[in-house]
């Protein structure tokens, strides 16, 4: 059984004039998750507020504020990628609020594992900015919960998108209490993500990035993760893996250079299932970040829930 939430803001946060990251990248499996409804696979996520603190945890109080202000007066550009309009920010704190229930109904054994459809996406953000679509960090903002509100001492962040996650990198990267790995196509957006960066002071050996060349697909992506994830995740021995789920790594993808199919989704949700049952009690959260081909988004999702539910 598998927490399901779904919380896309179409209504809330929108690009005049077309966007690649807008909600509609979602509607057909919206349309396949409605379908799904009297499977008995899905559980929804009761979702509670928890106001601005843990948001303030991860985001200096300048860029919280400066995302506020751009929101009350209208819609704007916060970087040449990233717009808002004027309900962004709350729709922002809806991603997160329900990213927290869903951390927090698996730490009660409710739901131990959980995927949040939502949007929008959170690993390019930084302490201090915006970034590439992405307003919260919302999968940072759920590591530091864990540590400051479950006591939790480790925490892995999976991230499987095909850009790299440079904000989830930086916010991190002087902890070992955070354990950042990522594949991404690289040379690629940001720019960020080679292996020489590997953390820093007491951080240092808790950063793991696995760059992918252009063209690379389903063989390359689960090898990475047989031979160098589950390793690196059986050695440190996560209390809790969160994923930034990103589905842009897809053959059909427009923004991406990678050919990962549904099938490659399913055998990464299978691997990541398993080692959270071997080491976090199977607890896992996934979260969407990227992903631009509706049918692509269908393909790959659907096959991922049913790699988190293969047990
Ligand atoms: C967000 B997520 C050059 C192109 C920038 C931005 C891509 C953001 C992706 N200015 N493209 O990781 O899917
Ligand atoms: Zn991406």
């Amino acid at each position: 059984m598998v927490g399901l939430h779904i919380e896309t803001n179409e209504n809330s946060h929108f690009a005049r004039g077309g966007h690649p990251e807008s909600a509609g990248r979602l509607t057909p499996v919206k349309n396949w998750l409605r379908e799904q409804s009297n499977s008995g696979k899905f559980l929804p996520i009761e979702i509670n507020q928890f106001g601005l603190d843990p948001v303030n945890r991860v985001h200096s109080k300048r860029y919280v504020d400066q995302l506020n202000h751009a929101c009350r007066n209208g819609a704007g550009h916060l970087d040449p990628d990233t717009y808002v309009s004027e309900q962004s920010f709350e729709s922002a704190q809806r991603v997160v609020d329900s990213v927290l229930s869903a951390v927090d109904a698996a730490m009660t054994g409710e739901l131990r594992s959980s995927f949040l459809l939502v949007r929008p996406p959170g690993h390019h953000a930084e302490h201090d900015r915006a970034m590439g679509f992405c307003l919260f960090n919302n999968v940072a903002v759920a590591a530091q919960h864990l540590i400051d509100r479950h006591k939790v001492s480790k925490v892995a962040i999976v991230d499987f998108d095909v850009h790299h996650g440079n904000g989830t990198q930086h916010i991190f990267y002087d902890r070992p209490d955070v354990y950042f790995i990522s594949t991404h196509q690289y040379p690629f957006y940001p720019g960020t993500g080679s292996v020489h960066e590997t953390g820093s002071g007491a951080g240092k050996g808790f950063n793991l990035n696995i760059p992918l060349a252009a063209g690379a697909g389903d063989l390359q992506l689960v090898a990475a993760f047989e031979q160098q994830i589950l390793p690196a995740l059986g050695r440190y021995q996560p209390e809790f893996i969160l994923v930034s789920a990103g589905f842009d790594a897809h053959r059909l993808d427009p923004l991406g250079g990678l050919n990962v199919t549904g099938s490659g989704f399913k055998a990464v949700a299978e691997l990541l299932t398993k080692v959270a049952a071997e080491t976090a009690n199977g607890r896992i959260v996934s979260i969407l970040e990227g992903g631009y081909d509706p049918q692509g988004n269908l393909d790959s999702i659907s096959n991922y829930l049913l790699g988190l539910d293969h047990t």
